[in-house]
């Protein structure tokens, strides 16, 4: 068992969801390489309770030129990061002339208000498709990975930042304490770092077993943020709840005394202990449901293929590499997976080679069922494809159990 890479602590497994693709790697049927497959299992530390994976895979071999995920894909993702936006330049960037960054500016969806109102800002994303997309918004970015030794370049070429922001990227990069490091170059004194993450206690409550995938390294709470935080100088000074994603924090560090920290900090370490979330039995029960989830989809699956009814996935998530490829799904079952995103379509699912075709495959004709991989996405894509739903088709849902909406 590997150290925790917080702190070197012991780390105890819990969950083993075995051979796993690279969760964002949409192959085109005409490539013969070998696809590359890494061992998935999940552990928690017994010291900083940091929960993290067992194995990492080669950043680059996740994040580059292609990677295909899009911010704005999601109408209310676009918006969510457009309000925070308008809330920074209302409260953090009152300066004369403030700078802000943002690690995992991908698209530019947040950054775009920033620069809009004229505010000095810089993106960091090595996904350089997604950053062109960025530029093209009128958003500053750097084509780079985030780490000490970028922070070194960019407080040189730029000086200090106001506001470090990132949105479901800081838990994707292993090399966090290079990470924190660079922040600590970056961030002026009086400065704050502000990052949003899917929540360790909603994963939990919600059996998302398939929020655990390469991507994301660390499945981040209060308790296990507030450890590595202090390791570092920071401490968390404030800690928001949100619904996005199935549920995220929205955590902001200064320099540890810089800042008095806010209830609502104490209130989430308090509910933490509560519901027991440094507990082992507490995810040794997220393991057994993950189990039961996938043995009561698979069961829903064979029966419906049996009855001679139709299946599409939909939604050609990240998570669902994890969803598919532990639960054993295959093309007999689901035919294919629709998604929105240009360069995912026309292109394979991550090892179960199930195509993925364009929303307008969706309704040509409609599906008996849709089984939602986009799960966090439901009321937006209900909302776009009510007509499915009037004629009669029905949803199929894995979280938090599996039902049929
Ligand atoms: O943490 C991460 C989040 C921010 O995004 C990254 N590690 C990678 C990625 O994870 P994901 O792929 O699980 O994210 P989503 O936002 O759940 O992906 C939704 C997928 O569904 C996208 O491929 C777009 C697609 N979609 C669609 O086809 N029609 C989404 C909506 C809202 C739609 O209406
Ligand atoms: N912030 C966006 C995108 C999240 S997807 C959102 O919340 O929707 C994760 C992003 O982090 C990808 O665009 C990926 O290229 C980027 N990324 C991964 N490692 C990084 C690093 N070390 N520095 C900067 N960006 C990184
Ligand atoms: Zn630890």
């Amino acid at each position: 068992m590997p150290p925790c890479r917080i702190c070197g602590g012991s780390v105890i497994e819990f969950a083993d969801f075995g051979r796993q693709p690279i969760s964002d790697a949409f192959r085109l049927p005409s490539q013969t390489d070998e696809e590359f497959f890494y061992h998935l299992a999940a552990g928690i530390c017994q010291s900083c309770t940091m929960v993290q994976l067992l194995s990492e895979v080669p950043r680059e071999m996740m994040f580059h030129e292609q990677y295909p995920y899009r911010t704005s894909e999601s109408a209310m993702m676009a918006s969510h990061f457009e309000l925070f936006a308008q809330r920074l330049l209302e409260t953090e960037l009152l300066d004369s002339d403030p700078f802000v960054v943002e690690i995992g500016s991908n698209d530019g969806a947040m950054l775009k208000a920033i620069s809009n109102a004229g505010v000095r800002h810089l993106g960091v994303d090595p996904s350089g498709e997604a950053a062109r997309l960025a530029t093209q918004a009128g958003v500053r970015v750097r084509v780079d990975f985030f780490e000490k030794s970028s922070a070194a370049a960019i407080r040189c070429a730029d000086g200090p930042a106001k506001v470090i922001f990132s949105a479901n990227t800081f838990s994707h990069i292993p090399y966090i304490g290079s990470v924190l490091e660079g922040i600590d170059e970056l961030l002026a004194d009086d400065g704050v770092f502000v990052f949003e993450e899917r929540y360790l206690a909603d994963i939990i409550a919600s059996s998302s077993f398939d929020q655990i995938y390469d991507e994301h390294f660390y499945l981040f709470c209060v308790r296990s943020v507030c450890n590595l935080a202090a390791r570092h100088g920071f401490e968390v000074v404030d800690a928001e709840h949100l619904t996005v994603h199935g549920g995220a924090i929205r955590y902001t560090l200064a320099r540890t005394g810089r800042r008095r920290p806010s209830a609502a900090v104490a209130e989430l370490l308090d509910r933490e202990a509560t519901l027991g979330l440094a507990d082992l039995a507490t995810f040794t029960r997220f393991a057994t449901n993950a189990k039961t989830i996938r043995d009561d989809l698979m069961v829903l699956l064979r029966e419906l293929r049996s009855q001679g009814k139709t299946v599409v996935g939909y939604g050609a998530t990240a998570k669902s590499a994890t969803a598919i490829n532990y639960c054993g799904m295959t093309p007999d079952l689901i035919p294919f997976v629709c998604d929105s995103t240009p360069g995912k379509q026309g292109r394979l699912m991550p090892g179960s080679g199930i195509p993925v075709r364009p929303p307008s495959a969706f309704s040509q004709p409609y599906p008996d069922y849709a089984l939602l991989f986009a799960w966090n996405h439901a009321e937006e894509i209900m909302a776009n494809e009510r007509a499915f739903h009037e004629s009669g088709g029905k949803w199929i849902l894995y979280v938090p159990d599996v039902h049929v909406a």
